[in-house]
């Protein structure tokens, strides 16, 4: 039986990213590691985040697949301490592309699945997300992580990215998921040029028009290191709050970033002046 958490989106959803992987909380041994990355988890939910995204894969350009075995080792002790320490109402995302480990994490109390392939990286995901009652987002990319910024090509990025996520849903929907578990995202800085990033920015009106809640990912993201004259990530993050403050001024729902304090509070102001644009009296 998995988590049934509820997400509301009557407010931005924050989704905190929480990257297990050698790299993010390497100091101490397993498990060391793994408390660590509890400890960050919930320092984000204190800073405001209502889902925390677990994941043992780094799906960044140019990196490597990783298996299922050490996607499990990786994340699933974490997601269950997270369970056990973790508010009720916070939601526990686990980024896999894989049924194997996404089945791993539901039973021990993940509750949303977040899924960069949307279906098409492993045929059973789709059954289980059914099964199971879990979130799904579903995410567009061209190509694979490893040679996805060689030379993507689009004709119109936004229609072709839309399109697909339309197909996906549907093919979802015919899988047995719930409308109301499904979330797409235009999956920003996969497979796409810097311009093609910024149209489907420019466009998120259009994916919100679909109907289903939709998740932004620009937290750091290369594409805006070259707009902002840095490559280093870190100092990408007033670029990120400017996306997270326009995505709520367009209509998106969850904002999946590293900063949570910052984009939290980004996040609401700009959903404070939508809201006053609604309530403004008119003649
Ligand atoms: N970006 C990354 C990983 N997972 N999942 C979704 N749904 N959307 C994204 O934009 C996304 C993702 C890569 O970013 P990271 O390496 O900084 O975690």
């Amino acid at each position: 039986m998995i988590d049934r958490a509820v997400l509301n989106y009557s407010r931005p959803v924050i989704m905190g990213i929480l990257n297990v992987t050698p790299d993010s909380f390497s100091d101490g041994g397993m498990h060391a590691s793994s408390a660590a990355a509890c400890e960050h988890a919930l320092a984000m939910v204190a800073q405001g985040a209502g889902i925390i995204d677990v994941g043992g894969e780094s799906t960044r350009p140019g990196s490597l697949p990783v298996s299922d075995g050490e996607q499990i080792d990786r994340v699933i002790p974490v997601i269950r301490e997270l369970r056990g320490r973790l508010p009720p109402g916070v939601c526990i995302s686990v980024d896999t592309r894989s049924a194997v480990v996404a089945e791993a994490a539901l039973e021990v109390g993940a509750s949303m699945l977040n899924d960069v392939s949307a279906g098409l990286g492993d045929s059973r995901l789709l059954g289980l997300a059914a099964d199971s009652g879990a979130y799904l987002v579903m995410m567009h990319m061209q190509g694979e992580p490893a040679t996805m910024q060689d030379n993507p090509e689009y004709g119109d990025v936004v229609e072709e990215v839309r399109a697909f996520l339309l197909r996906r849903a549907t093919r979802a929907v015919e899988s047995g998921v719930s409308e109301e578990r499904l979330i797409i995202d235009p999956g920003i800085g996969f497979g796409k040029r810097r311009e093609h990033n910024l149209q489907l920015l420019a466009a998120l009106p259009q994916f919100v028009a679909t109907g289903f809640p939709v998740l932004l990912g620009t937290s750091r993201k290369r594409f805006m290191g070259s707009l902002c004259g840095t490559v280093e990530p870190r100092e990408l993050l007033p670029a990120t709050v400017a996306t997270t403050a326009l995505g709520v001024m367009a209509g998106a729902s969850i904002f999946r970033v590293h900063d949570v304090a910052e984009n939290r509070q980004a996040a609401d102001i700009a959903a404070a002046i939508r809201q006053a644009a609604d309530e403004r009296p008119r003649p």
